[in-house]
């Protein structure tokens, strides 16, 4: 009889390639790894402290083939369910196994997810500048790099700082300090100034060219409702995280007075974050990423349940998710029947030599390793070089001083 192969060991490794990753790999006791992405941008320290403290002394002995099993082992066993520490220890765990099962079997993870659903996985980049003119060129130079979506953030006239500009036009890392930096927000400045914004773009580059916009849960419904309603004659792919989406019911009045579609998500960690925004469909895109909503087991619930409800995937994929979830977002990307877009931060040389992958982007799409696995790994002796450095993500404050959503 053959003996079950065992988990022999699992580590993580925390790294700062100019900015901080956590990553998780385990061995089995046949010497195939896995990894796991488990970074959680300002908090990473606390999911490496779950898994070395809570979760991986519990893997050591288990089963690597039993990933459902070991899923709900994580998630029922821990008492305390879902928030973005539990889940993200939880998708390591995840990601790290399917990578294992890939590997086994000798096949790129998306073939055990049903096979590919689409030649490539479009995905979109970030166009942002201070002045309408910069996001212009910067529109412009991710038209040269051949993306199919492009999303526009820009600076607000009368406010110095705003999300989404970064002082890197192609990398772009928020959290800057180890105490949260702070700035200020307008949301009447705001609302004044964003479809000149979008009015030009259209003007310059045409009718058909995705755009797309973060909101980044700044506003309320009603003022939400407004924006999306000055948004319409730019016909927008989505307008991104528009109010902070605890209060599922609060989308209704946003739908209410707009048809600009609406992806909300990348913040959440288990279907029941989303189930009632998918369910009523007062969401047109569902941007849960398999490093902060339970590894690719979960994720996969998620967009299955968005399939039943005219809901497509618009994963996230800032900078501040390794390449390890980039790689395993694309296999899912690739084979779910309700794909809508993944985002694409790109990453700097420095991660990407930390983090060595067959994905490559090529005519506005990327394309996951047709390697065995998820197609990624960690250089732990180069990861070692690069110490953890505190950074915290800012904080955001009305013009009176009323603290606000960043
Ligand atoms: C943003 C992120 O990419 C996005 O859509 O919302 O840049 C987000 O601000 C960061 O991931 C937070 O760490
Ligand atoms: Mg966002």
């Amino acid at each position: 009889m053959l003996l079950p192969v065992r988990i022999v060991d699992a580590r993580v490794i925390v790294t700062c390639p100019g900015r901080n990753f956590v990553t998780l790999k385990i061995v089995t006791d046949e010497g195939v790894t896995g990894v796991g992405d488990a970074t959680l941008n300002g908090r990473e320290l606390s999911v490496a402290a779950y898994l070395t403290e809570h979760v991986i002394p519990t893997l050591i002995g288990r089963d690597p083939a039993r990933i459902e099993d070991t899923w709900q082992y994580l998630y029922r066993g821990a008492y305390w369910r879902r928030g973005p520490v539990t889940m993200s220890a939880i998708a390591a765990v995840d990601t790290a196994l399917w990578d294992i099962k890939g590997k086994v079997a000798g096949l790129p993870v998306y073939q055990l997810l049903g096979g590919r659903s689409r030649e490539g996985v479009t995905v979109y980049g970030h166009a942002n500048g201070d002045t309408v003119d910069d996001v212009l060129t910067a529109v412009a130079s991710y038209v040269d790099l051949g993306y199919r979506a492009i999303r526009v953030q820009t600076g607000i006239p009368g406010l110095p700082v705003t999300y989404g500009v970064g002082k890197d036009k192609l990398f772009y890392e928020p959290a800057d300090a180890a105490i949260p930096t702070e700035s200020a927000w307008s949301t009447e400045r705001y609302l004044s100034f964003i479809p000149s914004v979008f009015a030009r773009v259209r003007e310059e580059f045409g009718p058909t060219l995705k755009l797309l916009h973060d909101v980044h849960h700044r506003l309320t419904p009603i003022e939400a409702a407004r924006l999306g309603r000055s948004l319409e004659p730019y016909a927008l792919t989505w307008m991104e995280d528009p109010v902070p989406a605890e209060l599922q019911e609060g989308f209704r009045l946003i739908r209410q007075h707009t048809t600009t579609p609406i992806a909300v998500g990348e913040v959440f960690n288990t279907i029941w974050d989303c189930e009632q925004l998918i369910r009523e469909q007062l969401i047109d895109y569902i941007r849960a990423t398999v490093v902060h909503a339970g590894g690719i087991t979960h994720l996969r619930r998620i967009f299955d349940l968005a399939a039943l409800h005219h809901v497509r995937s618009g994963s996230h994929g800032a900078t501040d998710l390794s390449p390890v979830c980039m790689a395993a977002a694309l296999h899912l990307d690739l084979a779910i029947p309700n794909f809508g877009l993944q985002e694409y931060m790109r990453h700097t040389p420095a991660t990407d030599e930390v983090f060595p992958h067959g994905y490559h982007f090529a005519d506005g799409y990327l394309h996951p390793s047709e390697a065995p696995g998820l197609g990624v790994d960690i250089d732990e002796d180069l990861a070692a070089k690069y110490p953890y450095r505190p950074a915290s993500l800012p904080v955001n404050r009305l013009e009176d001083g009323t603290m606000h959503n960043w």
